[in-house]
């Protein structure tokens, strides 16, 4: 029996390398469903590429375009935000693959979880913005929760025929991004272009921002926190600016298991298909051969002040990690138009989060509305 994945944004980083894994494993993978929300062009070429049943454009405007070119494939073409939600939950997808961009990946892992469908999650808005409605989500409906984030792939991989009762505590890697020498006052007229210069990954625009930031790196903290159960103060983060450890686990008796790997996001989405088996991979190895060096650092609070807020809002809960992502969105996405300044990130979301009202105990509906406030006020 093969294993039937919908690729959820299949078109972007994570979701093409999720279509190469499942291309260079047809013995054990079916595309069965891919849905992008407006590189069409792209989707056409997947749809004729893997064959898949089910094709969803998510943007509507672009439907005449996607019909037209698969008219003459065995393939149903739908549009739009609903039928992306809809098509995780049909019969005959065994995965979804949540590769979504930001708070847009909530409502499908939702209705995956729901569904019963295994779910590999690359989409790290989802746990931290709904982090305790899912976790109780995955408890009732007993599913497996894959993480494809590097760092919580190491986790997962080192906690492999462990007890969670015996971790003392989880040990975030970051690669300190492309500010880790910048001085503070330095920061203050850092352009894009600065930014989206990453040292050690090639990722999409809105992350690399957060990883000079570090606002990924706090994202990470209440990811792994809802993930594995661990509460905010036995997570750590250290900066290791080689990116060759990709997170640890340090246990009661002091003994400590680190996943190392060339920095590729290939390892960990082969994983979390895969899971529990492993599959081979062409790609370079670490070469314990030449000379190289791992290196840590605490990392610096008051040069990465996302950091720290990350980890008050992850203490904090309630609706106030979906008022932090929102405001994120919102003040990266103005950073990359540059219509704001760098520090002006930390200063908008800190003002979000003392505006929007607090609710502890927040519905699906409710962090909705939120999300919606949150964007309505951060640039105001
Ligand atoms: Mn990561």
């Amino acid at each position: 029996m093969k294993k039937r994945i919908a690729v959820l944004g299949s078109t972007g980083s994570i979701g093409t390398q999720t279509l190469e894994v499942a291309a260079a494993h047809p013995d054990i993978f079916e595309v069965e469903t891919i849905t992008a929300n407006n590189r069409v062009d792209e989707l056409i070429a997947q749809a004729i590429r893997f064959q898949p049943n089910i094709v969803v454009i998510g943007n509507k405007m672009h439907y005449k375009r996607l019909k037209e070119a698969l008219a003459s494939y065995p393939v149903k073409v739908f549009a739009g935000d609903d039928a992306i939600v809809q098509a995780v939950t049909l019969p005959s997808v065994d995965m979804a693959v949540i590769a979504l961009i930001g708070f847009s990946g909530l409502l499908p892992a939702v209705k995956a979880i729901e569904a019963g469908k295994a779910v590999a999650l690359a989409n790290k808005e989802t746990l931290v913005v709904a982090g305790e409605l899912i976790t109780e989500l995955v408890k009732k409906h007993q599913v497996p929760l894959l993480p494809v984030d590097s760092e919580h792939s190491a986790i997962f991989q080192c906690l492999q025929g462990e007890s969670l009762s015996n971790v003392e505590k989880l040990i975030l890697t970051a690669s300190g991004g492309p500010f880790r020498t910048k001085l503070a006052h330095e920061l203050n007229d850092v352009t894009k272009e600065d930014a989206l210069q990453h040292p050690s990954w090639n990722m999409g625009a809105a992350i690399t921002i957060n990883s000079a930031t570090m606002m990924n790196k706090g994202m990470e903290v209440i990811e792994a926190c809802r993930l594995f159960g661990i509460p905010a103060d036995r997570i750590e983060v250290v900066v290791h600016p080689q990116s060759v450890i990709h997170s640890m686990v340090q246990f009661i008796d002091g003994s400590v298991k680190a996943q190392m790997g060339i920095p590729d996001m290939m390892i960990p989405i082969r994983y979390a298909l895969a899971y529990p088996q492993r599959l081979p991979a062409g790609h370079s190895r670490i070469d314990f051969a030449t000379r190289f060096s791992l290196d840590f650092e605490k990392p610096d609070l008051k040069r990465f002040p996302l950091l720290e807020m990350a980890y008050r809002v992850l203490r904090e809960g309630g609706n106030q990690p979906c008022v932090m992502n929102a405001a994120n969105e919102t003040a990266v996405a103005a950073f990359l138009e540059g219509r704001i300044h760098y520090t002006d990130i930390y200063r908008l979301i800190e003002k979000a989060l003392a505006t929007i009202p607090f609710i502890r105990y927040p519905t699906l509906d409710d962090l909705q509305e939120t999300h919606r406030e949150t964007i309505r006020k951060t640039l105001c």
